[in-house]
């Protein structure tokens, strides 16, 4: 069996720099270095992790990534946790994949540290690791479990989706052929690392291809325009809600600002949008300001990524384009027939070496997932003289805000807990800046209840991302015959 390619990618660029901040630049030979020594901290005296899962809390960049290969080097599964967690959140997704250790850096070692010790887990701080010698580290078969990434959906509680090394290859080679990436490309990188489309499309591409990338520990604006007007990158990968902030600054900004700024951006050889639907109005606006067509492109945890407009071709507003490289889709109608022609919607259903393996110690719900060994989505689409456009998702329980996937009944069973609401109901509402607002309608035993004691409250439980914007108290909920709350008329409450 073949091993995993990326330590021999990374030997060609040996000299070139792989990620660079304002302190610091770091070339592929140390983040070879680096990750081999902290292969042999994490190994202990084992020759081999067989595929123990090793979760990682460390900031973006140099660290982050040299930590994600040891672990591979190490032969463990990577589980990136969301930085900005609340405890009982990362207890659940350290419990559920049987975390064996964590990586953490200083800040958020501290942080972490108390729950470790309360779970057995074995914590490491990345900033203490110095060894005096290295040692042999196993051979690593490309078809083993490489990562854990936990997704929400359809259920309460997220799964957690593994993919081998294999799959993320497949996912990294498709994008890279499609979008010609090079050795000669500069791209910051401000999303959060426990999602692929800052693990895959930015990071993963990047490094495959001998790139250099500006690592940021959010998005922060300012730093990453001034960095945009001096002509400091040549790809741009983000999501709507960040294309509709960045129009926003423009639009305020004084003309001298605005005309440094779009300069930068006009330069870059390719700007990209994913991970929610980008309105036609966004990328209409933006080509306006900056004279860049954005490139919409879908995709999913489960998949990485399956649909883009073309780099050299058409950019449809309001499309996502054709089925990437490697990508086998076909639109099937639910129970129903695969859709042969064009202006039929239907699911988006996958099957290809970029799909997922399984979700984690969850063999139902793995298979529920595949029809006929295709991968199910759970979204529609529509295919347009030529183009495929999203249509929505089959499930209503499913909301996308800024980018992030949430579950309404994960929501609904955290606000439950609040003495003062007896029954809910969440809903994802359309919003100009979010694509999607959490919206939450409420029953009370007790009151009163407002939005932001609700949010308040909410802060030790869930992400804040998850947290409701919107708060509706109400007598009684909608409900249909059989007594169950029908959504769609929550979202009229709204
Ligand atoms: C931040 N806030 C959010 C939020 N992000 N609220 C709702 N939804 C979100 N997504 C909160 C902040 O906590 C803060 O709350 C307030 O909004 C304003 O914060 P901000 O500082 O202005 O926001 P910012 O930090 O700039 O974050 C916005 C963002 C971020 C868009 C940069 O949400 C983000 O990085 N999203 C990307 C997520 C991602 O990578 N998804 C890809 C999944 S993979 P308060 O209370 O403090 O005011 C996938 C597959 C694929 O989907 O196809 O790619
Ligand atoms: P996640 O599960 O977090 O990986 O999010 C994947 C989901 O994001 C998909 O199932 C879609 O619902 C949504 N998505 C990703 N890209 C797009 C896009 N370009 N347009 C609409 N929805 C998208």
């Amino acid at each position: 069996m073949p091993d995993v390619a990326f330590l021999a990618r990374a030997h060609l660029f040996a000299d070139r720099i792989a990620f660079c901040t304002p302190d610091a630049s770091h070339t592929y030979q140390e983040l070879l270095d680096r990750s081999a020594e902290i292969a042999v901290e994490l190994l202990q005296d084992q020759i081999d992790l067989q595929e123990a899962r090793v979760a990682l809390l460390v900031s973006p960049g140099f660290e982050y990534t040299a930590s994600q290969w040891a672990i591979w080097r190490a032969g463990g599964i990577k589980l990136p946790i969301c930085l900005s967690a609340t405890e009982p959140e990362w207890e659940y997704v350290l419990s559920d994949s049987q975390v064996s250790t964590v990586i953490a850096d200083t800040a958020n070692a501290l942080k972490i540290a108390p729950l470790c010790e309360r779970l057995g887990v074995r914590l490491m701080n990345v900033s203490d690791i110095h060894v005096d010698a290295l040692k042999d580290l196993p051979d690593i078969d490309v078809n083993r479990r490489a990562m854990i990434l936990y997704t929400s959906g359809t259920t309460n509680k997220p799964k957690g989706v593994v993919t081998t090394h294999a799959n993320i290859q497949a996912q990294i080679e498709s994008l890279i052929q499609a979008w010609e990436w090079s050795s000669e490309d500069r791209i910051p990188m401000f999303l959060p690392l426990h999602h692929i489309h800052g693990i895959i499309n930015i990071i993963g591409c990047a490094l495959w291809s001998g790139a250099m990338v500006e690592p940021f520990t959010r998005f922060e604006m300012n730093a990453i325009l001034k960095r945009v007007r001096v002509d400091a990158y040549t790809l741009f990968m983000a999501v709507p809600t960040i294309y509709v902030k960045l129009i926003q600054m423009l639009e305020e900004a004084d003309d001298q600002d605005r005309c440094d700024i779009v300069a930068g951006f006009k330069k870059m050889r390719l700007m990209v949008s994913g991970s929610a639907a980008l309105p036609a109005s966004v990328h209409e606006r933006w080509a306006q300001l900056t004279g860049q067509k954005l490139l919409e492109r879908y995709g999913m945890t489960e998949i990485g990524m399956a649909i883009s407009n073309l780099y050299r071709g058409e950019r449809r507003p309001g499309s996502v384009g054709a089925p990437l490289p490697g990508v086998e889709l076909r639109l099937k109608m639910e129970n129903g027939p695969v859709i042969t022609g064009e202006n039929e919607p239907g699911e988006i259903q996958v099957r290809g070496p970029m799909v997922f393996q399984a979700y984690w110690n969850r063999s139902e719900a793995t298979a529920e997932t595949f029809e006929d060994g295709w991968f199910r989505t759970g979204d529609m689409a529509v295919l347009e003289a030529g183009y495929y456009r999203i249509m929505g998702r089959l499930s209503v329980d499913i909301i996308k805000s800024g980018g992030y996937k949430l579950s309404a009944l994960e929501i609904e069973a955290a606000l439950l807990e609040h003495p003062f609401i007896a029954e809910c109901a969440v809903v994802g509402m359309p919003d100009d800046t979010w694509g999607e607002a959490v919206s939450a309608a409420v029953v009370l035993q007790k009151g009163p209840l407002d939005l932001m004691a609700l949010r308040e409250w909410c802060k030790e439980r869930l992400s804040v991302y998850k947290i409701p914007q919107r708060l509706k108290v109400v007598s009684e909920l909608p409900r249909n015959a059989m007594g169950k709350v029908t959504k769609p008329a929550v979202r009229l409450l709204f």
